[in-house]
């Protein structure tokens, strides 16, 4: 154990000014670096943070991070500022290196811990000149509520100054124990509390069978945070070939790239799935790990689906024999999962987009599976959403059902029919011109019930508002609907997790029976209601773009 020799002289630093631009968004705090390298920024957040969690003097805090740029020094101040405001315990790991689910579950694990602060900005790329974040995590594990994100918030904006101790760096090169003042810092291994959920989850002998028995299957980890997590589960315990996991080195820039899991930022994956033949199975992750991707060969799993057929086959799953208490999905996520459940006979709830609202859900034993279009998905196990725990679900579900995804997914729709679904990305937008789009919409809303519209006509068109069935906390502003007479829709929202410029999000789905056209390119499939927006929103001319920066 290494001890500061002296109790650390603490420092009260004043700031002139208060940041008045420290309101989180849909998840946690995300700026392009140069912003949180400002002298006070990083310092003024975690001041507040610092002053409104419940329990911090004395209580034991998570830390850790996707090893982006500034994950090691955030680090260091957030031990410094902790020695300072009194808190019992630090748990961090080496290297600094913690996914978001696994940082989940070490809260949930760790006696007396009242929350946890994240450092990422999940998806976005990383480096000097690209994005960090910090996130906050409550006592349950799960992202900081919307009441508990505000108090932060309206804490900065009148913040005098922030308390920090002088000490020098801790060591995070290997798992120790060591003291700041009265602060005890213990720096573990952070994947290993992880793998061993995942063992007790899923069934790693049947997995170990069905891998070796000739179905090659290959995961992108992107260069950010999961890759130890996937070396020690793909290649390590379920033995597959060394290089199964590709970028398996955490970087700080990401090797360059843009860490998110989809068809257009993980292309060589998709290349490799979508047209070569080398493998059965392909995966990916995001930077901190929440997020996932499932490809099959030839075929894409998009991400409603993908928690559908998750609650379809849950059974199947060691950890869910026992079934599903409940499930949920975001608003703008498909209707996919609410099929099955009403043939499992179980609730499932919507809620606005964000995993914080999943949380109350879970907590109350509500639901057990939940998940979102934007390639989340998760359970009951922590409260974030798991990138590796849904890989390993799909494997499971395959090696249960011994079949290609292709030939599950053809099935599911065969039985529940099929979601047709596409998410357009408009990303950079001026913020003033995406601002006058929404509210150009939302203000026609009331009178655009009963018109025609992509050959339909719409039902209902109202800004979807959320009610929390467990505290009774409500959440306006959440996204607009236009829902069409089929059982079509379309919802426009702007994103809460983008730093530069905004982003529209239109989320476009049209359900086709079990004995409709079930394959269909998506984009065809939904032509006409893309066509429909457009006519309704006018996103060219409002954005100048001529086509979305990113479909999926
Ligand atoms: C975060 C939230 C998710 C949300 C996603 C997209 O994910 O945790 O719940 O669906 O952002 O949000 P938006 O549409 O507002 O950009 P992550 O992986 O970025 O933490």
């Amino acid at each position: 154990m290494t001890a500061s020799a002296t109790t650390p002289q603490v420092h009260h630093v004043p700031l002139a000014t208060p940041f008045q631009d420290q309101k989180p968004g849909t998840s946690g705090l995300r700026r392009p670096t140069p912003v949180f390298q400002q002298p006070h920024y990083l310092e003024s957040f975690l001041e507040a943070v610092l002053q409104i969690l419940p329990g911090v003097q004395g209580g034991t805090l998570v830390v850790g991070g996707d090893g982006r740029y500034g994950n090691r020094r955030a680090i260091d101040v957030i031990l410094r500022m902790a020695c300072a405001h009194g808190v019992g315990r630090v748990v961090t790991t080496t290297d600094g290196i913690l996914s978001t689910p696994a940082a989940s579950h070490l809260i949930r694990i760790s006696t007396g811990c009242v929350g946890g602060i994240i450092l990422s900005a999940s998806h976005n790329p990383g480096g000097p000149e690209e994005d960090f974040g910090v996130k906050v995590n409550g006592a349950n594990g799960g992202p900081a509520t919307e009441q508990l994100s505000d108090a932060v918030y309206q804490a900065t904006l009148t913040l005098q100054g922030y308390a920090i101790a002088e000490a020098a760096a801790i060591p995070l090169d290997r798992p120790g124990r060591h003291r700041l003042g009265t602060t005890a810092v213990e720096v573990v291994d952070g994947v290993e509390d992880f793998v061993v959920l995942m063992q007790k989850l899923f069934d790693f002998d049947q997995l170990r069978d069905f891998l070796g028995s000739g179905f090659p299957v290959t995961f992108d980890a992107l260069h950010a945070v999961t890759g130890p997590y996937a070396r020690r589960i793909f290649e390590n315990l379920l033995e597959l070939p060394a290089g199964t996991v590709r970028h398996g080195a955490p970087l700080e820039d990401f090797g360059g790239g843009h860490p998110d899991p989809n068809l257009t930022y993980a292309k060589p994956l998709a290349d490799a799935l979508l047209q070569g033949d080398e493998f059965c199975f392909g995966a990916a992750c995001d930077g901190d790990g929440d997020r996932n991707m499932i490809l099959g060969r030839g075929c894409f799993v998009n991400p409603s689906d993908s928690l559908a057929v998750i609650t379809a086959h849950a059974t199947r799953v060691k950890g869910y024999r026992q079934g599903l208490a409940g499930v949920a999905r975001s608003m703008p996520t498909s209707a996919a999962v609410d099929v099955v459940a009403e043939t499992l006979a179980i609730p499932c709830y919507e809620t606005p987009t964000g995993w914080k609202f999943f949380g109350n859900l879970l907590d109350a034993g509500k639901i057990t599976v939940c998940g979102e279009e934007s390639f989340g998905t998760g359970s009951d196990h922590v409260r974030e959403k798991d990138g590796l725990w849904a890989v390993l679900f799909w494997l499971s579900i395959l090696a249960a059902e011994r079949c290609s995804v292709t030939t599950l997914m053809e099935r599911h729709w065969a039985t529940y029919g099929r979601h047709y679904y596409s998410r357009h990305d408009y990303e950079g937008v001026e913020k003033a011109a995406a601002t006058e789009l929404y509210g150009a919409l939302q203000n026609r809303l009331p009178q655009l019930a009963g018109q025609p519209l992509a050959g339909d006509r719409i039902r209902q068109a109202d800004e979807f508002s959320y009610t929390d069935p467990v505290d009774g906390a409500t959440s306006s502003s959440q996204g607009l609907r236009i829902l069409l007479e089929s059982g079509s829709r379309m919802v426009f929202r702007l994103s809460g997790t983008g730093t530069r410029g905004a982003t529209l999000r239109l989320y476009l789905e049209r359900h086709e029976p079990s004995n409709g056209t079930l394959n269909l390119d998506p984009q065809k499939a939904l032509a006409p209601l893309i066509r429909g927006a457009e006519q309704l929103a006018g996103i060219r001319q409002r954005t100048g773009m001529d086509t979305p920066t990113v479909i999926t």
